[in-house]
């Protein structure tokens, strides 16, 4: 019996002091109210406001303007979790949601990533206006605000975060773009011209716009593979304009198409780079993103940038973690797939980082302790402040590669020295050694051993390192190559390699060993007919030796001791980008089957043709 009423009062104390999850939290605190907010020019955007029932003070605002719905509809119907985190809604704050112009519940024209414009006239209208407007309204129409907002997005939702900076209203006090879209050209559609195909033809088919223009939901289905297998899947498909034969799906798509047929970095792309635009900035900014963001990490790394220089009087301020896309939005952020960061930095970051930024912008709680740039070490998983991002205290080095596969902060010496590989698109490098339909986020730290045993990758290392070499800041490859094509990519990866006795970490998969294991730390893509322009492809002239220069986007990376640098080169990267078909075509997206060829690459590492990593070096 004893026992019996032990365990009920057990059970009891378990279910009354269990803190409330986050659903009921929601229900239990706060009410919905939707409402249409008219535009200057007249267009209703459908707006969802969640407002704390405690109506006996007065809470700041914060915003989020989305192409990707603010479901539920109906006031009735709640979201599972109301703000950027559950820190923020039991914190207690008005959370209002937008459908953007032209989706889903919002009247109007959407437009992807809808062009900024700088010199206004009457009746322009931008995201920056419509993001005014909608500010204005808000601090007219809701009871109980504080007159103060925040506004915060990730991925397309940072967008119109970053598009809404220059909106400039005064209640408009603090900012969070986080992995925001900046150029697609170089982020999610394209890197550097290379096609990142399985990512954009997952998404398309759900981004599927409406086919009526009435405020009607959007009509979004996921794409049929028909197998799980993407790389069989791709490979099958052949070049890209037999997408369009999917009529119910990617053929009658705009936005899928419009990626087709801007293969150059042309006005389509040039008008929609908002970061052309981060003028005038006149409140907090805090940009947000992941060393492993699949999706947007060129947006991440120079929205913060574009902002810091154009705006230097305003506290603009960058937080990076051992992230995916968005990862530091959910979750506990201390893996990610057989790697280990150590440390829950997610549930750190929202607890302590974002919810006393907004906090203290927005509530004057707390004290301005914000570092400019908090970023997460990789390698020996510890957080660092830096007064400045990149560090001037990095200091830029070259890394060679030399003969006999060596690479060295020594410059080759060789007078003739080169290595060659057979690039074959029908039998491309797999970008990943299992089997997947998507862009998996794991590739960008997933093990290399499967690529390094291939003829067709270029693996170059370092002997064993006698101390730790931590990279802080960009990395720009300057290859020097021929082909025998016309047309070739080059990909570079920067792999940090363990040594032999590395012990597994507890989340490191069952047939995977992390002794010798190699990890992704950075990787990039070139197109090389854009080496000289990004906007007038040009062809390669067979077997003469030319530049290829691009930039693989920041790291915070310590290399320890006992291990090695590797880098590995290569010309397919297969399907996470599209294959070249090695034959200068206008678009590839069009190119016939009977253009793919081998083509023998050549990658030169002798005295006057010398082949290098420039790497900022902070130890
Ligand atoms: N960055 C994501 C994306 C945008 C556009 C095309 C493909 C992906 C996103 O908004 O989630």
């Amino acid at each position: 019996m004893r026992s019996l009423l032990l365990f009920f009062l057990f059970l009891g104390y378990g279910m009354g002091f269990a803190q409330t999850n986050d659903a009921d939290y929601a229900r239990e605190n706060y009410k919905k109210r939707e409402v249409y907010i008219t535009m200057r020019d007249g267009v209703r955007l459908f707006t969802s406001i969640y407002l704390p029932k405690d109506s006996t003070r007065k809470y700041p605002i914060l915003l989020q303007r989305t192409p990707y719905s603010v479901a539920p509809y109906g006031a009735e119907k709640m979201k599972a979790l109301i703000g950027p985190s559950a820190e923020l809604m039991r914190d207690g704050y008005i959370v209002v949601y937008q459908d953007v112009r032209g989706r889903w519940m919002s009247e109007g024209d959407f437009v992807e990533m809808r062009p900024h414009i700088d010199n206004k006239t009457a009746g322009s209208i931008d995201e920056s206006t419509d993001t005014y407007d909608t500010i204005e309204w808000l601090v007219k129409n809701l009871s109980y605000n504080t007159g103060k907002v925040g506004m915060w997005g990730i991925s397309y939702p940072g967008f119109y975060a970053s598009a809404g900076l220059m909106a400039n209203h005064p209640a408009l006090v603090a900012s969070s773009p986080q992995a925001p879209m900046a150029d697609l050209w170089r982020d999610d559609s394209y890197h550097n011209g290379a096609f990142m195909l399985p990512h954009n033809l997952g998404f398309y088919p759900f981004f599927t716009n409406r086919t009526d223009n009435k405020p009607t939901q959007a009509y979004n289905k996921p794409f049929n593979f028909g197998t799980p297998d993407g790389y069989k899947f791709y490979l099958n498909l052949g070049p890209l304009k037999n997408s369009l034969n999917y009529t119910e799906s990617l053929g009658k798509d705009p936005y899928w198409k419009a990626n087709l047929d801007h293969p150059n970095y042309d006005d389509f792309w040039k008008a929609r780079n908002i970061l052309n635009h981060h003028n005038g900035i006149k409140h907090a900014v805090m940009v947000v993103g992941g060393w492993y963001d699949a999706e947007d990490l060129y947006g991440t790394f120079k929205t913060y940038q574009s902002i810091e220089q154009k705006n230097p009087g305003i506290n603009n301020i960058f937080v990076v973690g051992p992230w995916v896309h968005g990862g530091w939005s959910r979750g506990d952020g201390d893996i990610l797939g057989n790697v280990n960061f150590g440390q829950k930095t997610s549930s750190y970051y929202r607890e302590s980082i974002e919810k006393k930024f907004f906090n203290y912008y927005l509530k004057g709680q707390g004290d301005n302790v914000f570092a400019e740039a908090l970023m997460y070490e990789t390698g020996t998983n510890k957080w660092r402040n830096f007064t400045e991002w990149p560090p001037k205290a990095a200091k830029e080095k070259n890394l060679y590669l030399n003969a006999n596969y060596k690479l060295s902060f020594e410059e080759p010496q060789e007078k003739k020295s080169s290595s060659s590989y057979i690039s074959d698109p029908s039998k491309p490098v797999p970008s990943s050694d299992y089997i997947t339909s998507g862009m998996p986020r794991e590739y960008m730290v997933d093990d290399q051993r499967h690529a390094s045993r291939r003829p067709d990758v270029l693996t170059f290392q370092t002997d064993i390192l006698n101390d730790d070499v931590t990279l802080a800041g960009n990395i720009w490859a300057n290859l020097k190559v021929s082909t025998t094509g016309t047309d070739a990519d080059f990909i570079v990866k920067v792999i940090d390699v363990y040594p032999d006795d590395a012990k597994d970490n507890p989340n490191t998969a069952k047939n995977m060993k992390m002794a010798g294991y190699q990890q992704m730390v950075r990787s990039e893509a070139m197109r090389g007919k854009f080496r000289k322009s990004v906007e007038t492809p040009v062809p390669f002239k067979p077997n003469k030796v030319e530049d290829v220069s691009f930039e693989l986007q920041d790291v915070l990376h310590t290399f320890q001791k006992g291990h090695r640098i590797m880098v590995q080169i290569q010309s397919t990267f297969f399907p996470i980008i599209d294959r070249n078909p090695q034959k200068f075509v206008p678009n590839i997206n069009y190119a016939d089957y009977s253009d793919f060829q081998t083509a023998t690459q050549t990658i030169y590492h002798e005295k006057k043709n010398a082949s290098f990593l420039k790497v900022r070096v902070l130890n």
